[in-house]
């Protein structure tokens, strides 16, 4: 069997996704995600360009040799656009394997090690009272978990809070909008979110914050500190992560459990947050971390270091990595939670899947591969949208991390 056919296909129905189609001389197909929000077409020109005329002719079955091949080979290596154009090689390799061996790809990675993957949802609101209305819809819908996000008194708009009724969609211009933030009103209004979700809620339900890579060490130590009464599952970058070892700072003061690495694209960005065991969740991904085969690598590290996997699965995330992810997620012996954000009904109707949510679980589908697909002819029909990602100011205009 060898490669035949590689399609780099970008579609915006109504976010941008790009995603890689293999085909083999013996008509076998697997996909991968190479979406990278707001850098979508620097992936798509990397696949396209320095990848694809690589893989023609090339042995599907061979996922370790080309993975090895587009690393090592590149010379110039890690960052998320070649790392994101190794994933999406890997995991279409690892789709077309799936379906040559007539199993789920989950089969291939050691079987089913729970009967569902645990995802959380995202109740997000301008104020208190529409937080508390947003976490009883999505434990009405059965979900074990939420996400908390809030507006900020005197702050026109913050992270993770989107348009009420739709799905959230950061990337909301060609050139970035430019948003303000102010770290005192921050810090000073959400413990007091969390008492009242909490008082409501009570003690059990599985609650998380995402920071977003907007404190120092010692202000999310001091966060930490302040939310420990809560019990939180898990506080999300609460610090940019490229300073692993300011890590070490927040960990002496706190113990919320910290979820990190949504942005990190190889091993060598958690190595040290996992070995000194900083963190308790990693949310590496498979679209942005060199697809299945490195994740894999990573969980394991993590597995030896008490860590536990979070991956993230915002929209941006096509409905082709969330499908890769679960059959990790099902698999792998220290999973932790998968962030799961449905994508809509068009993003759906492109890239048509089986994994299913029931009970608080999304549940891969049990169709030889990754049981994902897209479909070319619908993902034609919306041309890519020139988008971006905001920018943060702080009040004296100082640039800061969105
Ligand atoms: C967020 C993401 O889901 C999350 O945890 O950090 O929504 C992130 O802002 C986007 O994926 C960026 O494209
Ligand atoms: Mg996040």
């Amino acid at each position: 069997m060898r490669i035949a056919d590689a399609r780099v296909i970008v579609t915006c129905p109504g976010r941008n996704f790009v995603t890689l189609k293999l085909v083999t001389d013996d008509g076998v197909t697997g996909v991968g995600d190479a979406t990278l929000n707001g850098r979508e077409l620097a992936v798509a020109a990397y696949l396209t360009d320095h990848v694809v005329p690589a893989l023609i002719g090339r042995d599907p079955a061979r996922i370790e040799d080309t993975w090895q091949y587009l690393y090592r080979g590149a010379y110039w290596r890690r960052g998320p656009v070649t790392m994101t154009a190794v994933a999406a090689v890997d995991t279409a390799l690892w789709d077309i394997k799936g379906k040559v061996a007539g199993l789920p790809v989950y089969q291939l990675l050691g079987g089913r090690s729970r009967e569902g993957v645990t995802v959380y949802g995202h109740a997000s609101a301008a104020d208190t009272d529409g937080v508390l209305a947003e976490v009883a819809r999505f434990t009405g819908q059965g979900y074990r978990a939420v996400r908390v996000q809030t507006g900020v008194p005197g702050l026109p708009t913050t992270y993770g809070v989107g348009k009420p009724g739709i799905v959230y969609e950061p990337a909301d211009a060609a050139i970035p909008s430019e948003a303000v933030w102010d770290t005192e009103r921050y810090l000073d209004h959400v413990p007091r979110v969390f008492a009242r979700v909490r008082a409501e809620f009570g003690p059990h339900l599985k609650l998380l914050h995402d920071v977003h890579h907007r404190l120092t060490p010692i202000e999310a130590a001091r966060l930490g500190k302040s939310l420990e009464p809560h019990a939180l599952t898990w506080l999300e970058d609460p610090v940019p992560a490229e300073l692993q070892e300011g890590y070490r700072l927040i960990r002496r003061h706190t113990t919320t459990p910290l979820a990190v690495g949504e942005v990190f694209n190889t091993i060598w960005d958690c190595e040290l947050l996992i070995r000194e065991q900083l963190i308790d969740y990693v949310r590496a991904t498979v679209v942005h971390a060199g697809g299945i085969t490195h994740l894999r690598r990573i969980f394991d590290l993590a597995a030896l270091h008490h860590v536990r996997t979070g991956s993230h699965g915002a929209t941006d995330l096509s409905p082709v990595c969330l499908s890769a992810a679960l059959h990790l997620d099902l698999a792998v012996p220290n999973f932790g939670l998968q962030e799961y954000m449905p994508h809509s009904e068009a993003t759906d109707a492109v890239f048509p899947h089986g994994y299913r949510f029931a009970d608080g679980y999304l549940h891969p589908a049990e169709t030889p591969g990754l049981g994902v697909d897209i479909d070319e002819e619908l993902a034609a029909r919306y041309p890519y949208q020139a988008a971006s990602l905001p920018v943060n100011r702080l009040p004296d205009g100082t640039l800061h991390s969105w």
